[in-house]
């Protein structure tokens, strides 16, 4: 259990919109900061003595992801940085004025993709936005039904970050390959939590975020296959070799790199202890009456649960779970002030008397089953609390 000053209750149960960054990465990171604060683009030794820290974090995220040494993996500030550059370089490369106008995606990725994607339509783009089964899923074959000899790109996420559903990557790659389509795959959600393998798993381009498996806010990374080009979003300089403009971020880069080395590390423990803890909250969360999970278990990821609840606004939830110092939430933490029913919700074909009941619980390596047994406690309160007062009950 964490604590802050006030020995108020602090448990973090939101970190599929963040996470904690690991002390061991923070100290790695400490360094940086005002002892090598050097430019690495500078030919000086300030410059040149952060080189082995860069190279060493360098080889840990090809490891991580297991990329080869022909592959490219393009350190930048985020994962929206990465998608974008992913759906517009396309755009520019391969669309733009060609034989090629079409891009396939789904109606549950991540509005970084989803919003790319929109903004690419006001251009001329046609784009095809698959819509999920009953299992929260897009399978291979309705990617396939969707391809034209149009299509240019798909882009299907890994892990979907409001409900933690695997997406079947391998099969879509598959189809991708095998239709001469390039194939993009969001891996945000999945990085640390699955095995993401792109010798396995023949994708394109592949983004991930540091700070959603305990790096720092302010780095991503973005995988291209050997011999693809992608046009930089951002031009200026000729750092990361003319594929990414602007002065490195040394220490988050430093940081990244171990916390990718230390979240493959810990995948036996995510796939058992985290993936144990979740099923025991999942399990005490569902023993409340008219309280439904989205998404079948096998096919989750090991850490999340999307929970709806009959009768209780997810908001108001959030807020008796919030005063307790629990934190969750209703879904994307970047669409929390959207008035709109979760996506995920609608997209599962629930009815309308449902869309505004979901609620995200996501943990990680470092919660506690004290944490997972006092949320289960102060859920079941606030549930019966407001269903006591809701005229929906
Ligand atoms: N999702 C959530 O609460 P950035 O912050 O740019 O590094 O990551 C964006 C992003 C992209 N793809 C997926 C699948 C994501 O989950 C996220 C971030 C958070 O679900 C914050 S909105």
């Amino acid at each position: 259990m964490f604590y802050n000053d006030a020995k108020m209750t602090r448990i973090y149960l939101d970190n599929n919109a963040t996470t904690i960054v690991d002390p061991l990465v923070r100290q790695a990171m400490e360094p940086f900061f005002c002892e090598q604060y050097g430019n690495p683009n500078s030919l000086h030794q300030f410059g040149t003595e952060v080189h082995p820290a860069l190279r060493t974090s360098m080889n840990r995220l090809y490891a991580g992801i297991n990329a080869s040494d022909k592959d490219d993996v393009i350190v930048n500030g985020c994962a929206t940085e990465g998608n974008n550059t992913v759906l517009k370089g396309v755009w520019f490369d391969q669309i733009r004025g060609g034989t090629k106008d079409h891009i396939v995606t789904t109606s549950v990725e991540h509005p970084c993709v989803g919003n790319t994607a929109r903004f690419l339509q006001t251009l001329g783009a046609k784009v095809t936005f698959l819509p999920v089964n009953h299992d929260g899923r897009v399978e291979a074959d309705a990617v396939r039904d969707a391809i034209t000899p149009r299509t240019a790109l798909v882009s299907v996420m890994w892990a979907n970050n409001e409900t933690g559903i695997l997406f079947p990557v391998r099969e879509i790659a598959e189809v991708c390959r095998d239709a001469g389509v390039l194939f993009h795959t969001d891996a945000v959600q999945a990085i640390g939590k699955v095995k993401v393998d792109v010798a396995e798993v023949p994708v394109d381009f592949l983004t991930f975020s540091a700070h959603k498996f305990h790096g720092p806010k302010g780095a991503g990374g973005l995988f291209v296959r050997r011999g693809l080009r992608l046009p930089p979003l951002l031009h200026g300089g000729e750092q990361m070799g003319n594929k990414r403009a602007g002065t490195v971020n040394v220490a988050n880069f430093v940081g990244m790199g171990l916390a990718m080395e230390l979240a493959v590390s810990n995948l036996p423990y995510e796939d058992k202890e985290v993936r144990r803890l979740r099923d025991r909250l999942e399990d005490g969360l569902l023993s409340l009456k008219d309280t439904m999970v989205v998404g079948r278990r096998e096919l989750r990821a090991p850490n999340t649960v999307f929970l709806s609840v009959r009768g209780v606004e997810g908001e108001a939830l959030l807020w008796d779970l919030n005063k307790a110092g629990i934190a969750a939430s209703t879904g994307s933490a970047c669409a929390s002030e959207s008035l709109e029913a979760s996506p995920i919700i609608s997209a599962i074909g629930a009815g309308p008397e449902l869309s505004h009941t979901g609620i995200r619980l996501s943990l990680s390596r470092f919660t506690t089953q004290d944490e997972v047994d006092e949320t289960v406690r102060v859920f079941r309160k606030a549930v019966e609390r407001l269903r006591a007062i809701s005229s929906a009950y």
